[in-house]
């Protein structure tokens, strides 16, 4: 492990001010940025704890919907009473299993989650390359992008979390590089694929710092995630997708986003499923069709072509579960 300076602010001004300057790194619970510390996959000069920032915890109502506090652990938003409305974030909870994990992870730190490319974690960067090579090309790419892989960056964007909170609409609101400044910007927004090893996985400059987000209010509209995972205990996805669902009296879709994630380098929104939806009462066949439209474009490496076919079954899986449709064996 390389040296580094530790500092732990209390507010989000101080914490922006230690953010300055290139290289420093924002440290939540830890539990993926240590050890990428520890293998020396991430160099900083300075690692910002903002574990004691309170004003970054919380989950609470405002302006009809509801604010989490980044620092929320993965726990909170499971029990809080104020998210019940949501219910494709309780499937997220639901599908990473491990208790050490609910109690610790934090949401600003799924939603700022370095890739799990296995280059980028055995130090070749976040687009993989070797002399020059991109090894997603010429080497093992299964677990990598169908979609948005054109370009260098062939990972998939790793939060459990976005595909959900964008297809609610969430907003983020970012503070910094100024000390009292802050903005807001629509989630979907916030990510960003990278065309060098030096750019991130977000639109994040140097001395920022991700701090609430925002979901605007339920208003009686259906949700649900559904994710493919290869293990039943500590995994991540292959596949996942989200819908958020606004139906009229007779269960006729009036509005659908439905947001895919694990298959592209940022969450992955489908306005071609969601068109699919609109006007029509959803049932197996038009789930089917809607996630049909949403891989029409997939552009598949090598080894991947299978994820098209699980990001399919994603959608179809989450409009059913959303509509309280979801039977075995479908
Ligand atoms: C061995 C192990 C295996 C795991 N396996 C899985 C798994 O299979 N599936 C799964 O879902 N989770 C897994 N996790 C948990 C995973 O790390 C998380 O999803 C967790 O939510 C990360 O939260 P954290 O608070 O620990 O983030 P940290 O590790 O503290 O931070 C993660 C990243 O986000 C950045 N960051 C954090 N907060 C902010 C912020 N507010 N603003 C800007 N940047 C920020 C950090 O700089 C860092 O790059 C695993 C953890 C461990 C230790």
């Amino acid at each position: 492990m390389n040296p580094f300076e530790y500092a732990r602010p209390e507010s989000e001004a101080e914490a922006v001010a230690l953010l300055a300057g290139e290289g420093t790194t924002v440290l939540a619970s830890g539990m993926d940025l240590m050890p990428l510390l520890q293998k020396s996959v991430v160099a900083t000069s300075r690692v910002v704890d903002i574990s004691r920032v309170d004003s970054m915890r919380g989950i609470d109502p405002v302006n009809g919907g509801v604010t989490i506090g980044v620092l929320s652990t993965l726990e909170d938003i499971a029990y809080s009473p104020l998210l019940t409305e949501y219910p494709s974030l309780k499937d997220v909870t639901e599908g990473i299993r491990a208790i050490q994990v609910q109690q610790n992870g934090t949401l600003g730190g799924d939603l700022c989650h370095l890739p799990n490319c296995w280059y980028f974690r055995s130090g070749y960067g976040l687009l993989g390359r070797d002399n020059g090579k991109s090894l997603p090309e010429i080497g093992d790419n299964r677990y990598h992008a169908i979609f948005g892989n054109s370009g260098p960056a062939k990972f998939v964007s790793a939060s459990r979390f976005a595909p959900a909170l964008i297809a609610w609409g969430a907003q983020v609101r970012i503070t910094g590089p100024e000390p009292n400044a802050e903005k807001w910007l629509p989630l979907e927004q916030f990510y960003h694929t990278p065309k060098t090893d030096r750019q991130g996985v977000t639109v994040l400059e140097p001395g920022q710092l991700l701090t609430h987000v925002w979901l605007p209010p339920a208003e009686l509209q259906v949700s649900a995630t559904y994710e493919v995972l290869e293990m039943k205990g500590l995994d991540w996805p292959l596949a996942s997708a989200a819908a958020t669902l606004d139906l009229d009296d007779a269960g006729r879709v009036r509005k659908a986003t439905i947001v895919l994630g694990h298959v592209a380098p940022t969450p992955w929104l489908s306005l071609s499923a969601a068109d699919v939806l609109v006007g029509q009462p959803v049932t197996p066949q038009l789930a089917h069709a809607a996630g049909e439209a949403a891989v029409a474009e997939a552009t598949p490496l090598s080894e991947n072509a299978y994820k098209v076919r699980l990001a399919q079954t994603s959608v179809k899986r989450a409009l059913l579960k959303a509509t309280n449709q979801l039977e075995g064996g479908l």
